[in-house]
């Protein structure tokens, strides 16, 4: 890739798409053309200048270009990128044009991914560093173009990163071959995306790129698809189940058979936080930071945890509504409601992404007194909870229609909780849109 002699084009127009726009911008780069598989933009006006090709991607269109960056949105199995890789074009996302542009940055990289769990590392790993002194960058899938802040750094003359915290999706990772990792995690392999990808090895497989140039790998030990990443060559930790490196252990933080902090001490709630707070540890150790340092444990313990994963939004009667509209996997509903302890009026539905809903059944026959379902796919939802004498499971058109139901079942110690299992995008704009309508509902049936 030569910046002074290479044709450019950009393949989707979202956040990722306008920040490699202003990278190319940036190193005077020749962006030929744009585009975006939508017929319809949602902020036309943002390209005035440019030459945009809308609707699906044709090979043709390609054919006076030799770079192609594409958008994570964008499958890189799309058949005329696949066309353009086979005819010598490069075909490649921001995350490898980012990884190209800092070779001689002497920052250490952790990269995060896994299906659940990704955000809460990496802003928990980025805050930690933070509190030890370093300079920390946090982006990627977080919601942070790592070319927005590449441009932000360069441009202000601001100082290098000693530490960069990336948190890498398996859409990013599709296209990524020159990141070079000190450190990296795949915290767990649930079913997730599969609208994207033919199944749930593919999706795993595509996870595991994170270790193709790694040093140091920090693996779950109780995930039999994450066990399988093992990268001769590389250093290696454990966390999970008590026979690993970094553990729980009589309601302990562990590292290496030594207690670390008492889970009682983390204002994170819930088993599931407890493996991310050891996954962040082994991270940060693996680059050298000395994780026994006071000020990182002070931090620890102030920890909130993040808005929309398994949220108090409020007490009313003695009934807790909790809004974890980012519980939008099977195994991330699973993994919240399960760890809360008493009886569960749950909010189910959404976009499915192609998942089985079956795993469910067990989580609301043990856990839940009453269901409600909305969405596109709540016929599917509903199929695979039939059968379960002992809870009410009911389909309603919206999403304050199923709160107004949970509100009139639940009574005092129980709790309401959104966890859909599912993406928004079918009835809402985005996950937080979804939070916002089910906070507002909550409220109007608590103050009438
Ligand atoms: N789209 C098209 N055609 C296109 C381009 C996009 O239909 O040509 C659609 C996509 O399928 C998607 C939407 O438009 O539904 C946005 O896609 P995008 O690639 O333009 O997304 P960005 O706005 O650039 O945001 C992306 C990540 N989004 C996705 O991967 C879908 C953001 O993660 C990320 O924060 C941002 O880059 C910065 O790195 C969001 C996400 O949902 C939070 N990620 C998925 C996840 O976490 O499970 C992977
Ligand atoms: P991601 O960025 O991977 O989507 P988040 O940290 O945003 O992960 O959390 C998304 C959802 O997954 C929330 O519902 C949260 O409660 C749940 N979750 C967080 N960590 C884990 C984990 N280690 N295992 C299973 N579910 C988790």
């Amino acid at each position: 890739m030569n910046f002074n002699k290479d044709r450019f084009a950009v393949v989707g127009l979202g956040e990722t798409g306008l920040s490699i726009i202003r990278y190319l911008r940036y190193q005077k780069a020749n962006l030929v053309r744009v585009y975006d598989t939508r017929e319809v933009l949602p902020h036309q006006d943002r390209f005035k200048s440019l030459d945009v090709r809308l609707g699906q991607l044709k090979y043709a269109d390609f054919s006076d270009i030799d770079v192609i960056v594409i958008s994570p949105g964008v499958s890189i199995y799309e058949k005329a990128l696949i066309q353009a890789l086979h005819n010598g074009k490069e075909v490649i996302g921001d995350v490898e044009l980012f990884a190209r542009s800092i070779t001689d940055w002497q920052s250490k990289i952790i990269g995060i991914t896994g299906s659940n769990g990704k955000t809460t590392v990496t802003t928990l790993t980025g805050y930690l560093a933070g509190a030890s002194g370093l300079n920390t960058l946090v982006a990627g899938n977080i919601g942070i173009p790592v070319l927005d802040s590449y441009v932000d750094i360069i441009s202000s003359g601001g100082a290098i990163p000693d530490i960069i915290v990336l948190e890498l999706s398996s859409f990013q990772l599709e296209t990524i071959s020159s990141l070079q990792l000190n450190a990296a995690t795949v915290l767990n392999i649930m079913p997730d995306h599969l609208d994207r990808y033919r199944d749930l090895l593919e999706y795993a497989y595509i996870k595991a790129n994170i270790f193709n140039n790694c040093d140091h790998q920090v693996l779950n030990v109780d995930d039999a698809l994450v066990c399988s990443m093992v990268r001769n060559r590389q250093l290696l930790s454990w966390f999970g189940n008590a026979a690993s490196e970094y553990t729980i252990k009589d309601k302990c933080l562990c590292i290496g058979g030594e207690k670390y902090l008492s889970a009682n001490e983390l204002a994170l709630v819930g088993q599931h936080n407890y493996f991310n707070v050891l996954a962040s540890l082994a991270l940060l150790n693996a680059v050298g930071i000395d994780v026994c340092e006071d000020n990182i444990k002070q931090a620890l313990r102030q920890f909130q945890g993040l808005e929309h994963r398994m949220q108090k939004i409020a007490v009313h009667d003695g009934v807790c509504y909790i809004e974890d509209s980012k519980g939008t996997n099977v195994g991330a509903v699973v993994a919240g409601v399960s760890g809360l302890d008493g009886t569960v009026h749950l909010i189910l539905g959404g976009d499915g992404k192609g998942q089985d809903f079956t795993p469910l059944k067990a989580l609301v026959s043990n856990k839940c007194k009453s269901v409600a379902i909305i969405g596109q796919d709540k016929l599917l939802i509903a199929k695979a909870l039939e059968g379960l004498d002992n809870v009410a499971v009911e389909v309603f058109a919206t999403l304050p229609e199923a709160v107004a139901y949970c509100y009139r079942n639940a009574q005092h110690g129980e709790y309401v909780v959104l966890s859909p299992a599912c993406a928004s995008w079918d009835m809402f704009d985005d996950y937080k849109h979804r939070a916002q309508v089910f906070i507002d509902s909550v409220y109007k049936n608590i103050h009438g």
